[in-house]
């Protein structure tokens, strides 16, 4: 029976050293440890044995049924640990290469620019409003001094709703809004978008984007309106800039003006950049008409204020050199990816 259970041990040795997996070493622990394995066949012929060789065989068959288990439970280990290393080795990612950069976005070029200016204003002590765009004909025209005979009411030039509501053609109604609810001091600005069904080319698009600005306060005259547009176009432009006030006429403003801003690249001389005009135009402004402040219900003989407007692409082509303003609303990515 010895013999038996020493030729066992061997044959078991050299299957656990052939064994290549999990399942390799399980069929081995049943063939030999297992209820009917090998071990357990023997053992029940323990009866044929003398009381002395009884408890001999019995401790060999112990220990070899200990050394099974525990190869066993060894080589488990083992190939525990390979499959480990083999996982961590295949899953290993390697932190230091570089990623693909996914492609930034860039901040479009109208609201560059528009955050420039807001910073112009508010830096001057301006609060930034605003209004409705679909708006009553009373508080796009009539509260601004624009007669029902006034050519920029006509259909051609205003996208009517109905005969009495429209989309605003300026940001001018939220001015009128707030001189209705809030008593002077006003120091507002008012960006936004403004329509005009004008037919869409290089220069000329049915939705565009304007900045008016009020202030109406007592004393206020043409004086605070020179120095404060000085101010915000030498911060726009730079401090070296040349500003020219020529005599206009608007409606709702009197007197009126148009500011240019002296050519930065031929300094007057004119050029391609200022269409050999020596100098560009940048804003509209005026003292406010005292008609607009009567309809607001602000009193003309206490109270004076003035106005400003301005295209906000018109800027932003000059900065930028875009000669076409549909660029600004194709959302090309190749044209918005040139902005920061
Ligand atoms: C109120 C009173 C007066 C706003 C003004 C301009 C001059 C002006 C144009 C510039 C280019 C419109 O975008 S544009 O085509 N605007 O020239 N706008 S004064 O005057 C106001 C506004 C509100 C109550």
């Amino acid at each position: 029976m010895k013999e038996k259970l020493e030729e066992m041990r061997e044959r078991a040795k050299q299957e656990l050293a052939a064994a290549a997996n999990v399942e390799n070493l399980e069929a081995l622990r049943i063939k030999y440890a297992g209820k009917k394995g090998e071990l357990t066949s023997v053992l029940k012929q323990m009866g044929k044995l003398s009381p002395e060789e009884r408890p001999v065989v019995g401790q060999l068959a112990n220990e070899i049924r200990q050394f099974i288990e525990s190869s066993v439970e060894m080589k488990r280990a083992e190939f525990a640990e390979a499959m480990l290393e083999k996982q961590l080795e295949e899953e290993k990612i390697d932190v230091t290469l570089p990623s693909d950069v996914s492609p930034l976005g860039h901040k479009h070029p109208l609201s560059i620019v528009l955050d420039e200016i807001k910073e112009i204003f508010v830096g001057m002590g301006f609060e930034i409003v605003d209004g409705p765009e679909v708006e009553y004909d009373y508080y796009n025209f009539e509260a601004l001094n624009i007669p029902k005979d006034h050519p920029a009411r006509d259909t051609q030039d205003t996208f009517y709703i109905t005969d009495n509501i429209l989309l605003r053609t300026q940001t001018s109604p939220v001015q009128v809004r707030v001189m209705e609810k809030q008593k002077p001091p006003i120091r507002i600005i008012s960006p936004g978008r403004v329509f005009r069904s004008d037919a869409v080319d290089a220069t000329h698009s049915p939705l565009f984007h304007q900045i008016e600005g009020l202030v109406v306060d007592k004393d206020i005259t043409f004086a605070d309106l020179k120095g404060t547009l000085e101010t915000f176009i030498k911060r726009l432009y730079g401090e070296e800039s040349v500003v020219r006030f020529r005599p206009h006429h608007f409606p709702f403003t009197e007197p009126s003006a148009e500011v240019d801003v002296q050519c930065f690249s031929c300094k007057g001389k004119g050029c391609r950049v200022c269409k050999n005009e020596g100098w560009i135009e940048i804003l509209g402004c005026g003292m406010v008409h005292p008609k607009v402040l009567e309809n607001c219900g602000i009193d003309p003989e206490v109270y004076s204020g003035f106005a400003l407007g301005l295209g906000l692409e018109r800027v932003a082509m000059r900065r930028y050199g875009v000669d076409d303003m549909r660029l600004f609303y194709e959302n090309d990515t190749r044209f918005l990816s040139q902005f920061e």
